[in-house]
């Protein structure tokens, strides 16, 4: 019987099925360090996720690991250097979610220009009888621009042609037959921007890539939209330059430090604040368990994962 070290729990469907099959030692419950301890020479697989990660002290603390097999497609919080240092293979969940992190993207660019979030809240607060809201900004015919047009970011800009959007993009170089414009220079594209969507990955190397001149590029009435990683998006530059109107909205699903909210965004009544549901939907959930299954099965019997990092 393999022997997995589970960091966190997903749902119980998946975790009873995983438990079917393996032995399952449970990372999330008390005692873990005393557990690694116990077990490490038994461990053979990691199985975590996009959110709980793996460290590399926890890497090196296993010291017959073989694989890492994670849900999720961002794997910003795995050290994956230290896996490679030991050739372990490491598999995420992607393609999967693009349609369902896409559309939530979308979600937000509407429900941010329209104050959809907004005027629910005021209708709920019975203020429709005595009161107004302020007029929102028009979606349709707008400017699109897209940092990191990968999976996820391709499946964005698709969305826009039903709502007459023309797409500019921004990666580190241009991606090959593209029929959206390339913009080498953020700050270009942002000053372009009505919408300005992040869907590249977080880690080090897009650590506040968002920063007070991309913001202030984007402008009073630009609004900035982040589905990718709180990393890449300098929250207190952000949360400065909504405070001081320089910024006109911004729609959130991810944050500097989840599942923390800066008071001063909860107060803004131009933001929309959501808790990492990007590919929170029942299909998607159940795809992405499905795969991780799959790169499972596929390592332990053929020593390959299908999908890997
Ligand atoms: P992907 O296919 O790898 O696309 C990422 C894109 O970002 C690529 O086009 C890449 O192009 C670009 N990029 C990478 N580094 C960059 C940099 N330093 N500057 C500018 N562009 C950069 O990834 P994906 O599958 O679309 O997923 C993207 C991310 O979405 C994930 O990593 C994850 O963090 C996030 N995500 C969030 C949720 C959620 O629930 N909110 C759900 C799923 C995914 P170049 O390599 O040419 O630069
Ligand atoms: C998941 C995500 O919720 O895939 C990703 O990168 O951010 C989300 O789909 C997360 O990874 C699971 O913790």
């Amino acid at each position: 019987m393999t022997c997995i070290l589970q960091i966190g729990p997903l749902t119980e469907r998946f975790n009873r099925g995983l438990a079917a099959e393996h032995e399952v030692l449970r990372f999330w419950e008390e005692g873990a360090d005393v557990l690694v301890a116990q077990h490490a020479q038994r461990i053979d697989v990691v199985v975590t996720s996009g959110r709980f990660g793996c460290t590399a002290a926890l890497i090196e603390q296993i010291p017959n690991l073989r694989a890492i097999i994670s849900f999720g497609v961002g794997y910003d919080a795995i050290d994956v250097a230290a896996a490679r240092a030991r050739n372990i293979p490491v598999s995420n969940t992607p393609d999967v979610l693009n349609d369902c992190v896409a559309d939530l993207a979308f979600g937000l660019i509407i429900d941010t220009a329209r104050q959809m979030s907004r005027a629910d809240r005021f209708v709920r607060a019975g203020k429709w009888p005595s009161a107004g809201l302020p007029l929102a900004k028009q979606v349709s015919g707008k400017r699109l621009g897209i940092v990191g047009l990968g999976r996820i970011g391709e499946t964005v800009a698709k969305r826009s042609s039903g709502f007459d959007m023309e797409v500019r993009y921004h990666n580190r170089r241009p991606v090959e037959g593209s029929g959206y414009g390339y913009e080498s220079d953020l700050v270009e594209l942002a000053t372009w921007s009505d919408f300005l969507v992040l869907t590249c990955p977080g880690g080090e190397s897009t650590r506040h890539l968002i920063n007070r001149s991309v913001l202030d590029a984007l402008g009073s009435k630009g609004i900035l939209i982040n589905v990718s990683r709180g990393s890449v998006v300098d929250e207190p530059a952000l949360v400065e330059a909504l405070t001081e109107g320089r910024l006109g909205g911004a729609g959130l699903d991810v944050y500097a430090h989840e599942p923390k909210v800066p008071q001063a965004l909860i107060d803004m009544p131009n933001v929309v604040l959501l808790p990492h549901i990007g590919s929170a939907t029942e299909e998607t959930r159940l795809a992405m368990e499905e795969l991780l299954f799959a790169n499972l099965r596929a390592f332990l019997e053929r020593g390959e994962v299908l999908t890997a990092v």
